[in-house]
C-alpha cells in the first residue's frame, strides 16, 4: 500500500525542516536506478521482491531495453526516521556522458546528492564530473560504495583485501573532493565577499579552515569517511547496505565498549586486543585484523559463503535465528541462493532505511540554503552581486528564509520541460463517474440517437455536403480529442524557493535572459505586461510573459498526482506552460527576481545531423516535432541553416539515437531521413614542415625560399578595396599553441570583455566611453577583472616564450575571432595606427578608427569560414602590416574613381558570391554620420563594406599562402577492458586513428583502465564495434576533449621518388585530410577537385580485349 496520502503530504510539504531534495549521481552503470528501486519499494510503490530488477525510474522503453537511464526523474517518498516523518524528493539521474545536461537540471533543484561508486570500477570520469557538479552547485554529497557483492563473488577477495581495496576507493573519491576544494580556495585569492559582506577576520578564517586540513571538525562536510556517518557500503542489487554505526551499535553491547568509541574506531587502523578486550591502534603494523574486517566484512563474507556459494540451507536457518530474522517458508525453500540472500540481508541490513536515515541526518533541508548558494543562484559568477538592483538584492534574504507565508514573494525555478503522455495525466485518468456525469452522458447519447433517427428519415440530399450531421461532427470532435490525448503534454520540472505557488495564481515567467534592472525600469515607466503574450510573441529584448498557473503536480516517477498548492522548498511539476517556457525559466510574483544563473553545461554538443522528412508533405510535422524536441531536451540544439536544412546538434551517438527515435515516434510521428553525422573541423596554418611524407628531410627550393623570407613568415598579401581608396597588407602565421589554448579556455572571459568593454553603445558614441568603462567595472566582479589581468599576464608569458617574433604581441591584439571570442587573433602591426588593444576602448582621432569595426568584421567573417572547407579557423594569427586610407575617402566625389576599375580589381572579382552578403551586413553597421548619402549609391557600395570584404579576402589569401591543415575534434575515451581483450581493443583504436595515452592495471583485478584519444569523425559505431570485438568486455565512454591538427597537407601530392614509391602516382590512399576535406566540401556543395573518370581509353581497350 502506498504510504503517501495527500493529507500527510500536505502536512510534510509545509514543514521545510522535514523535506529533503536529493539526487543520485554516479558514473554510468554504477547502480543508481537499482538503488532508487530499493528506496521506492519502501513506499509500497513497487514490490520489494522486484526492487533492483524493475528499474522503476527508467520509464522509457529504450531505457529499459538498453539498460541505461536517459533522463532525470523525480519521485516523492515518505520516510520515517525514529518516529519523525520526512518527505524525500528523490531524483534519479543518468550517468552516461551524453546525458550530462540532465544531471545539471537535477542538481540545480537539490540540496544534497547521493554519490554512488561501483567498488570494482572505482572513480570513473563521470564520478568526477558528478562530484564537480555537486560542488559547483554547493550541494552536499554522501557516498554509497555499491556493488560490494562483486568483491565477494566476482573478484573473490578476502575480507582483509577487500578492506584495503575499499580504503583505496575512498581515497580516490576524497582526492577528487580535495582537488575541488583546493582549486576553489586558490581561485579565491581575493575572497570576493571580503569587500562587501565579510570582514577580513572571517575571510582569513575561511582559509584557516583549509590549512587546518583533515583533522579539523569543520571539514566533515568535505571528505567522506565512514566514521563521520556519510558513507554506506551496499549492494543495491541484493538490497542491503550498512554504515558503520550499525555494527558499532551491535558490538558496543557485546564487547562492552562504548558505542562512541566504536563509531570512531570501527573504520581505520584499529584492532581489538584479544585478552584485554580493548581497542588498540596500529592493526597494520602488528598484522592484526582491523575492526571493520573482523566485525563487518567477515560476517558478510560468511553469509555469502554459506548462502550463495555453498548453499547450506540448514545453516541459513541458524544464521537467521542468530540475527533474529524470520524468513518465510517460501524463501527457505527457494532453490536460488540469491533470493535467500536477499531475503536475509534485506532484513538484516536494510539498504533503504540506512540510506534514507543518512539522507535525513546528513543532508541539509531546503531552509538551510547558504548565503553563498543563494548568491550563486541569483548572479552569474562574472558579475558582482551588489551590481544587481537593490530590490533584487533584498530577495537574497527571501531565498534564505524559504518561507511559504502568504506574503512571501513566490520564486520558482524551472530547470527543464519534460514530456508526458497526456492520457497519463491525472486529470485524464479514468475515475469513478459521479451521478451528475452519468446523467450528462445519458443525455448526450439520447440526443445522438434521436439525431441519427431523424437523419435516416430525411430524404437523400443532392448537395450531400450539409448532411455532415452533428453525429459525424461529434465523431470528428472525438477524434480530435483522441489526437489531443495522444499528444504529449509538457510538464515543468521545478522547485519553489520561496512563497507558495497555488492553482489560479498569476505569475511572471522570466526567461533566461531576463534582467531585473531593465524590467523594473520598464515597469516604472508604466509599461504593462500583456497577459495574452506567449513566448512566440516576444520581440527581441522582451523576456517576460504572464501566466495563470493551471496545473500543479506531485512527481511520482512514472506518474503524477494533482496538487492545489506547493509551499517553499519542494520539487514539483507544473502543467500548461508549453507556450511560456522553452527549456528553463524562473516564475515569480515580482520582476525584481533575477533569472537564475545558467545551468553548468558540461558536455559540448558536437555531433550534428541534418534531418528531413521522408515524404516532403510531412515537413510541417517535422518542424513541429523539432520544436517539441528542442523544448524537451536541455542539451539538444536545433538549427535551421541558411540553406533551409534542419540540423540537430547532439552530445554524442547515444544521445543522437535517442533524439531521432523521439522525433520519429513521439514528436513528429513521421518517417525521417537523417544524414550521416556531421562532424565539425577547424582550419589552421602551420610552420612549413621540415620532413616530407616519408620522413625525408625537405631540402631544395623550399629551404631556399625560407632563407629568402627572413622570418619564415608567410607571404604578405596586399589588397585594395574596390574603389582603391584603401590598401591593406596582411599575412598569416600560426599562433603559439599555448596562446590558442589560452584563448580557447577563456572564451567566456573574452565574451564578457567584449560585452562590457566593446558594447555597442560604446562603439557608437566615443564620448560615452569613459563613463561606461567605469560602469563596466562596477558590473564585473573583482574576480573577473582580476581574471582578465591574469589572462593578459599569461598571454604575455606565452608570447614572450614563443620567440622574438611575438614580442609585445599581447598589447597589439586588435581583435579575437570568430564571434569576438574565438581562438584566432588579429594583430595590429600598422605603423602609426594607434589603436588600443582588445582590452581597452576605442579612443583617438585617427580617421581609420571610423572604419575600425568594418576591418574587425572582415576578420571575424574570415575566421568564421576558412578557405579549405568553410569551417572556422583556429590558432591563426593575422598580422596587419599596413593599412592606408586615401585622402579623398571622406569626399563625396564619385568622379574621382576611374569608371572601369571594377574589372581589374582583384578583390571584387575574387569572391563574387560573398560580397552582397557583406554589403547588407555593413550597411546597417556603417557609421552613417561619416558616410555621405551618395556614397551608398556608388558602384562598389558603402566604403565600410568594401573594407570588410577586402579584409576578409586578404585574410583568406594570407591563410592560403601558408601550409594549411585541418584540425579534427578529438574524443577522450576511457575504456575499462579485461586483459584478454586488450589486444583487440588496440586494433580497433588503431584502425580508427586513435592513440592510447596511458593504460593502468587496476589493483586486485585483471582489468585495465585505458585512456585514449580518438577523432570524433572516426568514432561512429565505435562503442558497438569495440563491444563486439572484445565480446562485451570493454565499454568506452567518449567525451569531447580537444582539437588536434591532422598533420597531413590536404593538397599534398607526391614529389620525391620515395613518395611516389610509397604512395603511388595518385596518392589517393594516404591522404586522410583530403578525404575529410572533400567530404565536407561535397556536403556543403562546394567545388571538389576530383577526376571521376581517369584513363578512359584504357577502359575501352580493356573491354575490347575481352
Ligand atoms: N553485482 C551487482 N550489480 C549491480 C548492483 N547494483 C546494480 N547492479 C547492476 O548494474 C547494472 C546497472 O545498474 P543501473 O541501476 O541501471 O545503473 P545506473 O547507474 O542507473 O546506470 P545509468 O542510469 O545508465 O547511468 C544493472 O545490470 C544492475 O543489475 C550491485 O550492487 N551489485
Ligand atoms: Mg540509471
Amino acid at each position: 500500500m502506498r504510504l503517501l496520502n495527500p493529507q500527510k503530504l500536505n502536512e510534510l510539504q509545509r514543514n521545510p525542516n522535514r523535506v529533503r531534495n536529493i539526487c543520485i549521481l554516479a558514473h554510468v552503470d554504477h547502480g543508481k536506478t537499482t538503488l532508487a528501486d530499493s528506496l521506492v519499494a519502501t513506499n509500497g510503490i513497487i514490490s520489494p521482491k522486484m526492487a533492483g530488477k524493475l528499474r522503476y525510474m527508467d520509464s522509457r522503453k529504450d531505457e529499459q531495453e538498453r539498460g541505461i537511464t536517459m533522463k532525470s526523474s523525480s519521485i516523492a517518498l515518505l520516510h520515517n526516521k525514529g518516529g519523525e516523518e520526512y518527505l524525500v524528493n528523490l531524483i534519479d539521474s543518468p550517468g552516461h556522458v551524453d546525458f550530462a545536461s540532465e544531471v545539471s537540471t537535477a542538481v540545480r533543484l537539490c540540496d544534497g546528492a547521493v554519490v554512488v561508486v561501483d567498488v570494482v570500477e572505482g572513480v570513473c570520469p563521470q564520478t568526477q564530473a558528478a562530484l564537480k557538479q555537486a560542488w559547483l552547485e554547493n550541494i552536499r554529497p554522501v557516498l554509497v560504495l555499491n556493488k560490494m557483492d562483486r568483491l565477494i563473488l566476482e573478484m573473490k577477495l578476502s575480507p582483509l583485501d577487500a578492506y584495503v581495496h575499499l580504503t583505496q576507493i575512498l581515497e580516490q573519491v576524497n582526492a577528487v573532493m580535495g582537488e575541488l576544494f583546493t582549486s576553489e580556495v586558490l581561485g579565491r585569492t581575493v575572497p570576493e565577499k571580503s569587500q562587501s559582506q565579510i570582514d577580513p577576520d572571517k575571510a582569513s578564517s575561511l582559509l584557516y579552515d583549509w590549512s587546518a586540513g583533515l583533522e579539523d571538525a569543520d571539514d566533515s562536510h568535505l571528505y567522506f569517511s565512514p566514521d563521520q556517518g556519510n558513507v554506506i557500503f551496499a549492494s543495491a542489487v541484493d538490497g542491503w547496505g550498512f554504515g558503520i554505526e550499525h555494527f558499532a551499535k551491535l558490538y558496543a553491547d557485546k564487547l562492552g565498549v562504548n558505542e562512541k568509541v566504536l563509531q570512531k574506531t570501527l573504520w581505520g587502523d584499529f584492532y581489538l586486543h584479544g585478552k584485554t578486550k580493548r581497542v588498540m591502534k596500529g592493526a597494520q603494523e602488528k598484522a592484526k585484523k582491523p575492526l571493520f574486517v573482523q566485525f563487518a566484512l567477515e560476517n558478510l563474507w560468511a553469509v555469502y559463503d554459506t548462502v550463495v556459494i555453498r548453499k547450506e540451507k540448514d545453516k541459513l536457518q541458524k544464521i537467521a535465528d542468530s540475527l533474529n530474522i524470520k524468513l518465510t517458508v517460501r524463501d527457505m525453500r527457494h532453490t536460488d541462493g540469491k533470493v535467500q540472500l536477499q531475503a536475509l540481508c534485506g532484513q538484516w541490513l536494510p539498504l533503504a532505511k540506512t540510506l534514507l536515515d543518512m539522507v535525513c541526518t546528513k543532508l541539509p533541508a531546503p531552509c538551510e540554503i547558504t548565503e553563498e548558494k543563494a548568491e550563486k543562484l541569483m548572479c552569474s559568477a562574472t558579475e558582482r552581486f551588489d551590481s544587481l538592483p537593490s530590490d533584487t538584492q533584498k530577495l537574497k534574504s527571501v531565498f534564505m528564509a524559504c518561507s511559504s507565508d502568504e506574503d512571501a514573494p513566490v520564486i520558482v525555478f524551472i530547470s527543464k520541460m519534460f514530456p508526458m503522455e497526456r492520457r497519463c495525466l491525472p486529470q485524464y485518468r479514468s475515475h469513478p463517474l459521479t451521478a451528475a456525469e452519468i446523467a450528462e452522458r445519458r443525455e448526450k447519447t439520447r440526443l445522438q440517437h434521436a439525431q441519427r433517427l431523424a437523419q435516416s428519415e430525411t430524404p437523400f440530399s443532392v448537395e450531400g455536403t450539409h448532411l455532415l450531421s452533428s453525429g459525424d461532427q461529434m465523431k470528428i470532435e472525438e477524434q480530435k480529442e483522441q489526437e489531443q490525448n495522444d499528444a504529449d503534454a509538457f510538464i515543468a520540472f521545478a522547485r519553489v524557493f520561496s512563497g507558495t505557488i497555488k492553482k489560479g495564481q498569476e505569475l511572471y515567467v522570466l526567461g533566461p535572459k531576463h534582467e531585473p534592472q531593465s524590467a523594473l525600469e520598464k515597469l516604472e515607466s508604466g509599461e504593462v505586461i500583456n497577459p495574452d503574450l506567449t513566448l512566440k510573441d516576444l520581440k527581441s529584448g522582451q523576456h517576460i510573459t504572464r501566466v495563470k498557473i493551471d496545473q500543479l503536480y506531485l512527481l511520482m516517477g512514472r506518474e503524477l498526482e494533482t496538487l492545489d498548492s506547493v509551499p517553499a522548498g519542494n520539487v514539483f511539476g507544473i502543467g500548461g506552460l508549453e507556450e511560456h517556457v522553452l527549456k528553463s525559466a524562473t516564475l515569480s510574483s515580482t520582476v525584481a527576481c533575477p533569472a537564475f544563473t545558467e545551468l553548468a553545461q558540461v558536455v559540448v554538443p558536437i555531433v550534428r545531423v541534418a534531418v528531413e522528412p521522408t515524404h516532403a508533405q510531412d515537413m510541417a510535422a517535422l518542424v513541429r516535432g523539432l520544436r517539441l524536441l528542442n523544448q524537451a531536451d536541455a542539451c539538444v540544439q536545433v538549427i535551421v541553416q541558411e540553406t533551409g536544412e534542419h540540423v540537430l546538434v547532439t552530445a554524442g551517438e547515444v544521445h543522437l539515437q535517442r533524439c531521432l527515435d523521439d522525433l520519429r515516434e513521439r514528436y513528429a510521428k513521421v518517417a525521417i531521413n537523417a544524414s550521416e553525422p556531421i562532424v565539425p573541423f577547424r582550419e589552421t596554418v602551420v610552420v612549413p614542415p621540415t620532413v616530407d611524407m616519408v620522413n625525408e628531410a625537405i631540402q631544395d627550393q623550399n629551404t631556399a625560399s625560407k632563407d629568402g623570407d627572413k622570418e619564415n613568415a608567410g607571404e604578405v598579401i596586399t589588397l585594395s578595396t574596390s574603389n582603391k581608396h584603401s590598401t591593406i597588407k596582411i599575412r598569416a602565421a600560426p599562433l603559439p599553441t599555448e596562446v590558442t589554448s589560452l584563448l580557447e579556455v577563456h572564451a567566456d572571459l573574452l565574451k564578457a570583455v567584449d560585452k562590457h568593454i566593446h558594447s555597442e553603445a560604446g562603439q557608437q558614441n566615443s564620448e560615452m566611453f569613459e563613463d561606461s568603462l567605469s560602469e563596466s567595472q562596477m558590473v564585473l566582479t573583482e574576480r573577473t577583472l582580476k581574471a582578465i589581468e591574469t589572462l593578459k599576464e599569461k598571454l604575455k608569458d606565452a608570447f614572450s616564450s614563443a620567440g622574438d617574433e611575438w614580442k609585445c604581441a599581447e598589447s597589439q591584439i586588435w581583435s579575437v575571432g570568430p564571434r569576438r571570442c574565438g581562438p584566432n587573433i588579429l594583430l595590429n602591426r600598422i605603423p602609426a595606427y594607434d589603436h588600443p588593444s582588445v582590452w581597452q576602448r576605442l579612443r583617438g582621432s585617427d580617421r581609420r578608427l571610423e572604419y575600425d569595426s568594418s576591418f574587425v568584421n572582415g576578420f571575424q567573417l574570415a575566421t568564421l569560414a576558412g578557405p579549405l572547407c568553410e569551417e572556422p579557423m583556429m590558432g591563426v594569427c593575422f598580422i596587419v602590416e599596413d593599412w592606408t586610407l586615401a585622402e579623398e575617402t571622406q569626399l563625396d566625389h564619385p568622379s574621382s574613381r576611374s569608371p572601369g576599375s571594377e574589372h581589374n580589381d582583384p578583390s571584387a572579382a575574387a569572391k563574387p558570391g560573398s560580397i552582397p552578403g557583406n554589403l547588407s551586413l555593413s550597411a546597417c553597421q556603417a557609421p552613417s554620420a561619416i558616410l555621405p548619402e551618395s556614397l551608398l549609391s556608388q558602384p562598389y557600395g558603402p566604403f565600410s563594406g568594401q573594407i570588410m570584404s577586402a579584409v576578409k579576402e586578404g585574410c583568406r589569401k594570407a591563410f592560403q599562402a601558408r601550409p594549411q591543415r585541418l584540425m579534427a575534434a578529438m574524443y577522450s575515451c576511457n575504456i575499462q577492458v579485461n586483459a584478454e581483450a586488450l589486444g583487440k581493443m588496440y586494433a580497433v583504436l588503431g584502425r580508427r586513428h586513435g592513440r592510447v595515452l596511458h593504460g593502468d592495471m587496476q589493483e586486485g583485478s585483471s582489468t585495465f583502465t585505458v585512456t585514449a584519444v580518438l577523432p570524433v569523425v572516426e568514432s561512429f559505431e565505435f562503442a558497438p564495434e569495440i563491444r563486439k570485438q572484445t565480446s562485451g568486455l570493454a565499454s568506452p565512454q567518449l567525451v569531447f576533449s580537444h582539437w588536434e591538427v591532422i598533420d597531413i597537407d590536404p593538397f599534398w601530392t607526391p614529389h620525391t621518388e620515395e613518395e611516389y614509391l610509397h604512395y603511388g602516382e595518385k596518392a589517393d590512399s594516404g591522404n586522410r585530410a583530403r578525404r575529410y576535406m572533400d567530404a565536407v566540401r561535397r556536403r556543403k556543395g562546394l567545388a571538389v577537385q576530383e577526376k571521376l573518370v581517369e584513363f578512359a581509353e584504357k577502359q575501352r581497350t580493356l573491354s575490347k580485349n575481352k
